[in-house]
Order: structure tokens, then C-alpha cells, then sequence
């Protein structure tokens, strides 16, 4: 199986600040972490990040008979992004929700995830290892 790992706006700054929410690593150790963990479940991957709202709705379109599954860190668009959430919805791809940090005990504009409507489960506040449980719901959902 093949899986699409995206990431939002500002991941690629991982490491750099708010370690006590994000963690210490880096982006490059989150790719890493990533193509470890789909290696040791049986799925080949691709990981992307990008910055810019349309660029992830054209992401999420193009995955659309090239990937079995979605693993999606919307980062801050999880939390006003329509858009990605109907580019979810119309591509049907089996999706799943990650956030490094536990969103539920973050501020109040935190508390909705449009992105999330679309998606089978989220892993919310496992730092790296809700990518891992990501990976490991829809390897085994598509068993
Ligand atoms: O907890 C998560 O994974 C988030 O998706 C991270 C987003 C935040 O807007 C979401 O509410 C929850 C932020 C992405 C990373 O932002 C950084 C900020 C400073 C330094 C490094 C990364």
C-alpha cells in the first residue's frame, strides 16, 4: 500500500521554536521518523509539506488514484481550511488526522477541525508517534 503524508503550514520550522509544544526535532527527523515507521508496517510513502492553503487542496486532488490512504497534519488550516476539508471529501481516500501537540487543551480557536470532519480517526498530542498510529490504522484498515 501506498500512503500520501502531509504537512501544513509551518512544520518545516519544527525544532526551531516552542519546543515544549513540538518537541525538539526537526522537520527532517519527522520525514525520517515517517519513512521508518511506514518501512517497519509494509507501506511505501510519500511526504510533503507545503505552506499555502491551494497548494494543499491541489495535493490532496492529485492523490486521487495514486495513493491507497492519507496521513494529513493541516497544521492552522485544520482549523479554518473548508477547503481541504471538501478536497478530502471529494477525493474519498481513507484519511487520518495527526497533531504533534494535544489540541484539545490548547486555546479555544484550536477546538474545531474542519479537516478532521473528513477523517476516519486523529491522534492528537503523541508528538512523532501520532504519525505512527496514523500509519499503522490505515495499514491495517486496508488489510
Ligand atoms: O499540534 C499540531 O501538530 C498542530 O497541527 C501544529 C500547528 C498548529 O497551528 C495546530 O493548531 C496544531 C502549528 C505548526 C507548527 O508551528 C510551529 C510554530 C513554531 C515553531 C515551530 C512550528
Amino acid at each position: 500500500m501506498k500512503l500520501l503524508i502531509i504537512n501544513g503550514p509551518n512544520l518545516n520550522m519544527l525544532g526551531i521554536r516552542e519546543p515544549d509544544i513540538y518537541g525538539k526535532e526537526d522537520y527532517p527527523a519527522l520525514c525520517d521518523h515517517c519513512e521508518r515507521a511506514c518501512k517497519a508496517l509494509g507501506a511505501d510513502c510519500d511526504i510533503v509539506q507545503s505552506n499555502h492553503e491551494g497548494e494543499l487542496v491541489d495535493i490532496i486532488q492529485n492523490a486521487l488514484g495514486a495513493y491507497d490512504g492519507i496521513v494529513i497534519n493541516p497544521a492552522a488550516y485544520t482549523h479554518t481550511s473548508v477547503a481541504i476539508l471538501d478536497a478530502l471529501k471529494a477525493v474519498g481516500l481513507p484519511a487520518v488526522e495527526v497533531h504533534l501537540s494535544k489540541v484539545s487543551e490548547r486555546e479555544e480557536f484550536r477546538q474545531i477541525s474542519y479537516a478532521g470532519m473528513a477523517c476516519e480517526k486523529t491522534f492528537s498530542g503523541l508528538g512523532f508517534e501520532g504519525y505512527t498510529e496514523a500509519i499503522r490504522y490505515l495499514v491495517n484498515m486496508c488489510k
